[in-house]
């Protein structure tokens, strides 16, 4: 106690600590300054990754499934709450990924949660979110809510269920997708993808593509 108030007198003469963080927590909820925090220097922003629902996953408990999702890009991971006994799940999860390299791949796997056993997969796919980072590169500004700013229909490299759309909502550009899982016998995961702009980080910048 003695010793630790000693260090505090001794503190207070000199130049306050430098609190590096305190001005990125103004613009950030806790939850993604937790998650994030550790990858600012190289970061160009953050994917706000919404994941709203499953539709006819796979089964596999005896007549249904707990269904939650993982979202992985380079060293990060992300859990989705578990949704019990529904192939239908509604997890409507906000999921924030820190992106450092638009090039990394970003792959979202469906889980079974099991109790006594390794929990089973229910299928995975890719995100691509090159469309989205197109779009916002554009530098648009103050179209009417609901515009459409670019159609995206399923191929054979992507893993689209549907035409996916990006589209202006409220001063920003999200993009709207349902995957179709693979190394499954069935399942979609429809999801939301909005990116964020970070104060202090590089940005993704406009045209010419950099
Ligand atoms: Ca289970």
């Amino acid at each position: 106690m003695g010793r630790a108030r000693r260090s505090m007198n001794h503190s207070a003469t000199q130049r306050p600590a430098k609190i590096v963080t305190h001005h990125f927590s103004k613009w950030l909820n806790p939850e993604i300054f937790l998650e994030n925090f550790g990858h600012m220097e190289n970061t160009l922003g953050l994917l706000r990754i919404r994941v709203q629902r499953g539709i006819n996953l796979a089964v596999r408990d005896t007549r249904s499934s707990d269904p939650y999702v993982v979202i992985t890009m380079g060293n990060q991971r992300l859990k989705s709450r578990v949704i019990k006994k529904n192939c239908n799940p509604e997890w409507n999860d906000e999921l924030t990924l820190s992106i450092s390299d638009l090039d990394t791949p970003i792959t979202l796997t469906v889980y079974d949660k099991d109790t006594l056993t390794v929990d089973d997969k229910m299928g995975e796919a890719e995100i691509d979110i090159k469309p989205l980072i197109e779009c916002l590169r554009m530098g648009l500004e103050k179209l009417p809510n609901g515009c459409v700013v670019k159609r995206v229909q399923p191929n054979r490299t992507n893993c689209l269920a549907d035409e996916s759309s990006c589209v202006w909502n409220n001063g920003k550009i999200v993009q709207n997708m349902s995957l179709r899982l693979k190394n499954v016998e069935c399942g979609e995961v429809v999801l939301q993808l909005e990116w964020i702009d970070l104060p202090g980080c590089k940005g993704l910048g406009v045209d010419p593509m950099v």
